[in-house]
């Protein structure tokens, strides 16, 4: 395919590294299903909202910021951990060391976190066969390089779940956000989060929801309350009351939703866009340099050699023009002279200071001198001309 094509003309090429990682980054979110990315700030309940989905606690979630690495989640016959670094290269794990590597928790595995893009879990899930699922690192964590882990991501999701924190709803980071990922052109799907420590009678939920929702209408679309964890709970006990509660069938609905919107051939093309005008900014410099180191010799040489010998030729030639000047000043004065005979022994002499000999001729054949002598002088002038 094209991009395959692409990809072996700019390998090896140091100035391509970067549109090279994009545009493999592309080829590999092509194969999959649409990728749908839960992300929110810190502790929202991503990794249990994802746990619920699954119906398993798979991911680390805790108190404490837990997610370290963007996790995604995709089908395969058996289970496998498997390390996506950011060179390109990519490793597989026991599944023991899942927690190890995508968790923040202490140990040797926090140098290898560090070069990873992402970890890739495949899981023998039929679900997963339909839409690719990604746990993000909280943002607006305490920790830097979890925010950045996410934002280097956000790009390559196709659709967008954000989990708000019930407890700590709309912040004004959470906002700030928001309108980047709009930017990507992406409109996640709002979820509120942790409704089970809604107090329905301060206030009902739906009301909440209903004016919560109107306020944040331009940056998502639909706002749902739900409690991840309850639903998580409600599975792995099969207690369907606090499934009920958790309002699980709500998220349902939104993944069926999803999986129906079909718009991956729209973000593939999204995408594309950026590595084509870097490559387009990166040709047209590369265009500007070759120009110029082509020509810089050939200005060199204008400068050193053809400039003076122009300069030096133009002297001459001006000296020549003089020279002319001269001695068409003396025809004008012959001619002049035709009509003053009183002139002409002047004229003699000065033809005569300015080598031109008029003296042999006889005043009284003066019209004969006229013709003869005249073109005398403008021979005079020509041989001067062509020295
Ligand atoms: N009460 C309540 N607690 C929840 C709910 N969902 C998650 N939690 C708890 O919130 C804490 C954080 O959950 P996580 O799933 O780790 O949250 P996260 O957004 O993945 O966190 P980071 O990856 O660190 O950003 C855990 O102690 C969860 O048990 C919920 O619906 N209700
Ligand atoms: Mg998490």
């Amino acid at each position: 395919m094209a991009l395959s094509k692409w990809k072996e003309l700019m390998s090896g090429h140091e100035e391509y590294k970067l549109i090279l990682k994009d545009i493999s980054a592309i080829q590999q979110d092509l194969q999959e299903p649409p990728i749908v990315m839960i992300a929110g700030e810190f502790k929202a309940g991503k990794s249990t909202f994802i746990n619920a989905w699954l119906g398993e606690k798979i991911l680390t979630a805790d108190v404490t910021p837990a997610t370290a690495v963007v996790t995604k989640l995709t089908y395969g016959k058996t289970k496998k951990v498997i390390g996506h670094f950011k060179n390109g290269e990519t490793k597989e794990y026991d599944e023991q060391w899942l927690e190890q590597l995508t968790a923040e928790r202490e140990g040797r595995f926090g140098f290898v976190r560090k070069q990873l893009s992402h970890i890739e879990l495949k899981l023998p899930v039929e679900k997963l066969q339909h839409v690719t699922i990604v746990d993000s690192p909280g943002l607006n964590a305490t920790i830097d390089h979890h925010t950045d882990a996410t934002e280097m991501f956000l790009h390559r999701a196709d659709k967008m779940i954000w989990l708000f924190n019930y407890q700590f709803f709309g912040t004004s980071t959470e906002v700030a956000e928001l309108k980047k990922i709009n930017e990507l052109g992406i409109t996640p799907v709002g979820v509120v989060n942790r409704i089970d420590l809604h107090d329905e009678e301060e206030e009902e939920l739906s009301e909440f929801l209903d004016g919560e929702r109107r306020k944040f209408r331009s940056l998502i679309s639909g706002l749902t309350g739900v409690s991840a964890l309850e639903a998580l709970e409600g599975k792995l006990e099969n207690n369907d009351t606090k499934l009920k509660w958790s309002n699980w069938a709500e998220v349902e609905k939104i993944f069926e939703t999803l999986k129906a919107e079909d718009n991956k051939p729209q973000r593939m093309f999204e995408r594309l866009k950026k590595p084509l005008q870097q490559l387009d900014q990166l040709w047209i410099n590369k265009k500007a340099d070759a120009g110029f180191y082509e020509l810089q010799p050939l200005v060199y040489s204008f400068f050193d050699h053809d400039l003076p010998r122009v300069l030096k030729d133009r002297e001459q030639i001006e000296e020549k023009l003089l020279q002319m000047d001269q001695q068409f000043s003396i025809v004008e004065e012959a001619i002049s002279s035709l009509s003053n005979t009183e002139s002409f022994e002047e004229l003699t002499q000065s033809s005569h200071s300015h080598g031109i000999d008029l003296s042999k001729k006889n005043w009284e054949d003066k019209v004969q001198f006229k013709v003869e002598d005249i073109s005398g002088c403008y021979q005079s002038i020509m041989t001067a001309s062509e020295n």
